[in-house]
């Protein structure tokens, strides 16, 4: 694949800057790769939803009927009175949590943080309806870029879930987590939820629906570009690839030209000529053990306070705590 420099486009004044940016980074890297977090315009929210109720798919239900058993118990360890998600939503698994909170009486406030200050204000005005009394708070940023936003901590409890942290490279998980880390104090959690390694046609069948809803899902990143980039990806061009990478533990996507073709990318300053099976990376997937996830927590200055995981072990919760006093006071 060939990628050229056209003159910058006058247009590009219009697009998102630094997403551009980004963009122009990530498609000149090796191997040429689009960054995941651009899945989730409404098209992209409502595909993924959709991806969540697939017979195929059985992360998001695994979890929630992981949180409906271990709940209380979560929030009788941690004992906290505010509850923060990372990449938030008013989903059923976050109202599992506050409701535990609330039947131990410790509820009082919650946290959302979302790139997305649209979904974010449809949520927080959803469990406001929900739960009266509530204190909501709304943090709009790039969990990607840190938590300053989150000011200091204390009877805190963090949550990830979804297996987001999966989409990270496993170069950048403790970098991350250690970002959270500064967001707890002693006593705080951090709940993360995480998709196990497991038989690799489960994995890769969870990825390659019948329905083909994943692949319009992944296709739609490229509509994505188009929309925000003025880019002129043919998506007719493009085929869906998933599959499970076991060295490194993840499911790669990929989508994948199915004849030359090229796309411009203009805001981006791309010129890209792609020949027949030519791919572009879109998302990494990574799959957990509880020894891949303590030997990443190394050096975080979190420790691994209880592992809970599902009969079949598709999917766990991970409940961390911070582990040590010094130098990991919260980043003011
Ligand atoms: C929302 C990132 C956890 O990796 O399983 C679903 C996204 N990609 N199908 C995942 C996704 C393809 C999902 N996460």
């Amino acid at each position: 694949m060939a990628t050229t420099s056209p003159r910058p486009d006058r247009r590009a004044a219009v697009v998102d800057g630094r997403m551009a940016h980004e963009v122009r980074e990530s498609l000149g890297g090796d191997p040429p790769s689009l960054p995941s977090k651009y899945f989730y315009d409404e098209t992209g929210m409502r595909l993924f939803e959709q991806i969540t109720t697939l017979p195929e798919y059985y992360l998001t239900r695994t979890e929630q009927a992981l949180l409906e058993q271990e709940a209380d118990g979560i929030v009788d360890r941690v004992r906290p009175h505010e509850l923060v998600e990372i990449g938030s939503g008013a989903s059923p698994k976050l109202r599992l949590l506050l409701d535990a909170m609330q039947r131990a009486a410790l509820l009082r406030s919650c946290t959302l943080l979302d790139i997305n200050a649209g979904a974010l204000q449809r949520a927080a005005h959803a469990l406001a309806a929900l739960y009266p009394g509530l204190q909501t708070r709304r943090v709009v940023a790039d969990f990607q870029e840190g938590f300053g936003g989150l000011g200091p901590g204390g009877d805190r409890l963090l949550c990830f879930l979804g297996s987001t942290l999966g989409n990270f490279h496993p170069s950048q998980v403790p970098g991350f987590l250690r970002n959270m880390r500064a967001q707890l104090l002693p006593g705080d959690g951090l709940l993360l939820g995480l998709d196990l390694v497991k038989d690799v046609g489960r994995l890769e069948a969870a990825y390659n629906d019948a329905a083909g809803v994943t692949a319009r899902f992944n296709l739609n990143l490229l509509q994505v570009m188009n929309d925000r980039l003025e880019a002129d990806f043919d998506l007719e061009a493009f085929e869906h690839v998933a599959f499970f990478d076991e060295e490194h533990a993840w499911i790669e996507m990929r989508v994948r030209a199915r004849h030359a073709t090229r796309a411009r990318i203009p805001a981006a300053q791309l010129e890209m000529t792609l020949d027949a099976g030519d791919f572009i990376r879109t998302e990494l997937s990574c799959k957990f053990t509880r020894a891949s996830l303590e030997r990443q927590l190394r050096g975080t200055g979190l420790r691994l306070d209880a592992w809970l995981t599902d009969a079949e072990s598709l999917f766990a919760l991970a409940l961390l705590r911070p582990s040590s006093l010094s130098g990991c006071w919260p980043l003011t």
